[in-house]
């Protein structure tokens, strides 16, 4: 495969004028100026300079333009005067709204969406390389639609380099390199069949690895939460682990998972994942197959919430309707509301609590909060377990191995050709031991038999 990622040093940021529209009796997840705050924090987080914002109401979009036809020309002068190379629309555009857009914008200013831009800061913070396949057959299924669009701006940059700042792989550009796009659909699509099965690998890979993982039975509890919520710090905290944190949206974007211990000597597996946005469009969701499969498997989520957010309940629940979105909302969920260092005085989290099921109120970042938190999660995930006091033939083998695997053993004598255990297993095993339990303490074993602690 030819150079396929090329590394552009631009000499300035690309300038960048956001759009929104705020659609008469649409269901916003968030206020309109919120949304386009949240843009523009996007766009800071892909590396670009906000330069102008624009925002029309309107009773539906246009079919051509998107925003009005007249409020498109007042958008070309708009973003000559603030020397803008991009614009940026907030919703997703249909190849016919990025056509009609640009020729009205002229040839020096490229037309983008939220969904290119994301994609575009996916295609930055992708990590490994099952990451970076599949954000790289995201970006083919969107542009293949849009090939006409990519390939103007590819003559553009063939003939001379792009926008202002001379940057040839600028916003929305990154990933695909101009080889890729140089070529015609047939071949995309070639491209995406093979990008399939390569991905296709890793996850019969990762298939793999979880049924090993299963086999171990440790309960799986996968941080899930908006993006900048505080997920990958929470879980750097909890198992020590090394993720990058940073205030920047779409830092995480590949799985990590963490033993970690719980109290009464419980311990839980915990996957760190990509955060959720509003506006993420369904087939960017479904890209990340590695996240999705975490979250099929857990037993537990624990939501991570910027409580300090202004828009916390509005993340809240944007949150739960992704989780609709991708089938997982019959998974128990525990809350977290993370950043209450952030709060004033005024904003009791007592009170805030109150509006959330199963939550507790932590600081991640300073560690508040962390050992009722783990002690919550103890307790859904091992309520149902009960104390037991079996004396195991040698001969049931299996049986022996099942009770270390699924429950938590707390002392272990062998004895007479058998191995007497006491501990805790989960409700749904206790029948198949019924028939060895025994009532009572282990009683002291014979100086000459073997005595195990664990
Ligand atoms: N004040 C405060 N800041 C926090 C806390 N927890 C996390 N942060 C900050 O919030 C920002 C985002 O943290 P991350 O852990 O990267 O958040 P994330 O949810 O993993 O974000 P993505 O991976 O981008 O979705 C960072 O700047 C953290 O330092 C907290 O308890 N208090
Ligand atoms: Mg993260």
């Amino acid at each position: 495969m030819a150079d396929k990622k090329k590394t552009f040093i631009s000499s300035s940021p690309e300038r960048v004028f956001l759009v929104g529209v705020d659609l008469f009796g649409a269901n916003h997840m968030l206020p309109i100026q919120d949304s386009i705050s949240e843009l523009s924090l996007l766009s800071k987080t892909a590396g670009l300079v906000v330069v102008g914002e624009l925002i029309q109401k309107l009773n539906k979009p246009n079919v051509e333009t998107y925003i009005g036809p007249g409020k498109a020309v007042e958008l070309k002068s708009l973003a000559e005067e603030t020397n803008a190379d991009v614009v940026i629309f907030d919703d997703e555009l249909s190849p016919r709204h990025l056509r009609e857009l640009e020729k009205i914008l002229g040839g020096n200013i490229r037309v983008l969406d939220r969904t290119a831009l994301i994609l575009d800061i996916f295609a930055q913070h992708a990590r490994t390389n099952d990451g970076k396949l599949q954000v790289e057959l995201a970006q083919y299924e969107y542009y293949l639609p849009r090939l006409t669009r990519a390939w103007t701006h590819l003559e553009r940059q063939a003939g001379g380099g792009g926008g202002r700042s001379g940057s040839v792989g600028g916003v929305g550009l990154r990933g695909p390199g101009e080889t890729q796009l140089e070529v015609d659909r047939r071949k995309i699509r070639h491209r995406i069949a093979s990008l399939k099965v390569q991905i296709e690998k890793f996850r019969s890979h990762r298939m793999r690895y979880r049924s090993k993982r299963k086999k171990n039975r440790l309960p799986i509890v996968v941080i899930i939460g908006y993006t900048n919520a505080g997920k990958s710090t929470l879980l750097n905290k909890l198992a020590g682990a090394n993720i990058q944190v940073a205030n920047q949206l779409f830092a995480t974007l590949d799985p990590t998972t963490r033993r970690v211990d719980l109290p009464d000597g419980f311990s839980a597996l915990f996957t760190d994942t990509v955060g959720f946005i509003q506006k993420l469009p369904t087939t960017l969701i479904a890209a990340f197959h590695a996240t999705l499969e975490e979250i099929a498997e857990a037993d537990l989520l624990l939501h991570v919430l910027d409580i300090s957010h202004p828009n916390a309940l509005n993340h809240y629940k944007i949150v739960n309707q992704t989780l609709k979105l991708i089938d997982a909302s019959n998974i128990p969920v525990i809350t977290a509301l993370n950043k209450v260092d952030r709060l004033s005085h005024s904003q009791s989290a007592i009170e805030i609590l109150k509006n959330y099921e199963k939550s507790v109120a932590i600081s991640a970042r300073n560690e508040m909060g962390l050992s009722d938190l783990l002690e919550l999660i103890k307790k859904e995930l091992f309520e149902s377990y009960q104390y037991i006091n079996v004396r195991l033939p040698y001969y049931e083998g299996s049986l022996i191995s099942l009770f270390h695997e699924v429950g938590v053993v707390q002392q272990i004598v062998h004895a007479r050709g058998a191995v007497t255990i006491s501990g805790r297993l989960p409700v749904r095993y206790l029948a198949q031991f019924s028939r060895w339990r025994q009532n009572g303490k282990i009683l002291s074993s014979p100086a000459s038999d073997r005595e195990d602690k664990s």
